[in-house]
């Protein structure tokens, strides 16, 4: 017989005594699954008992030889892990200018010595959180330098007293950055949350939405619930159009956040995520703001949702751009975006 011809050459048992080692050895990292998580993501773990100050390996950008390569490489050399975050009294505009001075006004960096493989626009809803917008500037601009990305800060700030809209200034700030540069990643980031790891990069998944802020200080380090949306999270253009942006008609706060996880899903897609040893974030702590209290109504739209999504977003929205402002900083966008009806039809 074939088969029992062949056992007795030693070359046939070697060969099959290392597949049995192989095969072992799969079986202990947990089949197909394990093995590739082990080549591919091999899982790192980080000491956030030592962080590295936020703006270590900064002078090193404009040194780094990459004349050998048009594009930067897959993984930035200048990443350091977990950075340590100050959380009160931040720097003044001028000072963090003055520890950036590859950034060009408007907010825009481009790594100097390669191309970047990536292009982000980073957006924030925004009225009047000076001081934590000088604290997220003071830990945004050099962890995003040390990722190697291609980028632009914008601020979308609603102007006038009208009730804050947080989803509909993010609309804004998506269409009005398009409008500037063709980005292929749209981050939309809460003005007071300050990432703590470089390994969660600020880049998209080419085929689903990503959520960032998995671990914050003020959910003990975990995920508060599995369709949490909320805080720091990604979409590309093409996934924006597909869930038809972001809702307009939350006026106040609560909801948006969970419309905008419930679009994702009626919209075929799903939520990806970092780990949450990577997805490390500190929230500055604050009370409510004047304007943006708890909306009554949002549980209500909330049920409407699955109805609404694709006559409420960006098809709908409709806003007047007053000012757009290149600060050394950041792109601010002073946009006018109206008052709930709800407001008005009660007087
Ligand atoms: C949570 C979510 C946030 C959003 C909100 C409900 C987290 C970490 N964040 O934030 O993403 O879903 O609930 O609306 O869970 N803002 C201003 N000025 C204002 C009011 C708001 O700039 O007067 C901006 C600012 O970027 C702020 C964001 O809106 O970070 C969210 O408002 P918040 O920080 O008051 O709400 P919070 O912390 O409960
Ligand atoms: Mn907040």
């Amino acid at each position: 017989m074939q088969f029992g011809r062949g056992l007795d050459s030693p070359c046939t048992l070697v060969l099959l005594v290392g597949l049995q080692l192989a095969f072992l050895l799969y079986l202990s990292l947990g089949g197909f699954g394990g093995l590739a998580s082990v080549l591919l993501h091999s899982r790192q773990e980080f000491d956030y008992s030592r962080p590295h100050d936020v703006y270590t390996n900064l002078s090193l950008e404009a040194a780094l030889d990459s004349s050998q390569q048009k594009y930067c490489p897959l993984v930035s050399p200048l990443l350091v892990g977990p950075v340590s975050v100050r959380l009160s009294s931040p720097p003044s505009l001028d000072e963090i200018w003055k520890k950036n001075p590859l950034v060009s006004p408007g907010g825009l960096y481009r790594p100097p010595g390669c191309e970047s493989r990536h292009r982000t626009a980073i957006i924030i809803p925004y009225r009047d959180r000076l001081s934590h917008l000088r604290s997220l500037l003071y830990h945004l601009h050099p962890f995003l330098q040390r990722q190697q990305l291609h980028y632009t800060i914008y601020i979308v700030h609603q102007a006038g007293n009208s009730t804050f809209n947080r989803a509909k200034l993010l609309n804004v700030g998506v269409r009005e950055a398009l409008r500037e540069e063709d980005w292929d990643c749209l981050f939309l980031h809460d003005v007071d949350l300050l990432p703590e790891n470089d390994h969660n990069t600020y880049t998209c998944h080419a085929q689903f939405p990503t959520h960032l802020s998995v671990a914050m200080d003020k959910f003990r380090y975990r995920l508060p619930y599995l369709q949490y949306f909320g805080g720091v999270s990604a979409v590309t253009p093409e996934q924006y159009l597909r869930m038809n942006g972001f809702p307009n008609e939350y006026w106040g706060w609560g909801g948006e956040d969970d419309d905008i996880a419930a679009r994702v899903r009626l919209s075929g897609m799903k939520i990806v995520r970092p780990s949450v040893e990577v997805g490390h974030y500190k929230m500055i702590k604050h009370h409510g703001d004047t304007g943006n209290e708890e909306n009554p109504h949002r549980f209500d739209l909330l049920m409407k949702t699955r109805r609404n999504w694709r006559a409420d977003g960006l098809n709908s929205l409709t806003y007047t751009l007053l000012s757009k402002d290149l600060e050394p900083l950041y792109t601010n966008l002073s946009v006018s975006i109206g008052d709930s009806h709800r407001k008005k039809a009660s007087g």
